[in-house]
């Protein structure tokens, strides 16, 4: 894997941290190095514009932005980049993160924002995109998808003959 980080792990607020620490834990999995920076849309929005834009010549190739409330940190930084921005929505404000998913998901034509689910469900799933960009590139990372695919399928497979057992156990009268 080549020197530096690869992935950038944004998120509007340090109140994010603890939901965007399950996007982390992923990307370690997956050996993948990272840095992580607090930028708002909102609050800090020029040091948010200079970081998009300087983060392709930075090395940088896949970056994540996590936020709540009125969400616009992930289409703010793809206005000024064309690396892969991956919108994580986080449950931060009265309306559980579907005020996050409404800012974020529909970015206009040409300005793409690919936009994960809610909360850590969401934030998993972004470092497991960001592995898969990566792994276009990056044949030991490809095998350890396709190893994490297979562990995944044997353990639903080993659920599901398990299941009778259980099924019965709580009918039991
Ligand atoms: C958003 O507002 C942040 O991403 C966070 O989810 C939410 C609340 O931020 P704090 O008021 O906790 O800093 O911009």
């Amino acid at each position: 894997m080549a020197a530096g980080p690869q992935v950038a792990i944004l998120m509007g607020s340090d109140s994010d941290l603890p939901a965007m620490a399950e996007y982390a834990r992923v990307l370690e999995s997956y050996a993948i190095q990272y840095e992580v920076k607090i930028l708002s849309a909102h609050r800090t929005p020029e040091r948010a514009a200079r970081f998009a834009r300087r983060a392709e010549s930075r090395g940088l190739k896949v970056i994540v932005a996590g936020a709540g409330a009125a969400a616009h940190l992930a289409g703010a930084i793809a206005a000024h980049t064309t690396l892969p921005v991956i919108g994580v929505l986080l449950a931060s404000s009265p309306l559980s993160g579907f005020d996050a998913l409404l800012s974020t998901v529909q970015m206009p034509p040409g300005v793409p924002v690919a936009t994960m689910g809610v909360g850590p469900m969401g934030a998993k799933n972004a470092a497991h995109l960001a592995a898969a960009i990566l792994a276009t590139g990056n044949p030991t990372l490809r095998k350890k998808l396709k190893a994490r695919r297979a562990k995944m399928a044997a353990e639903v497979l080993g659920k599901s003959v398990c299941l009778p057992r259980r099924l019965r156990q709580l009918l039991k009268p």
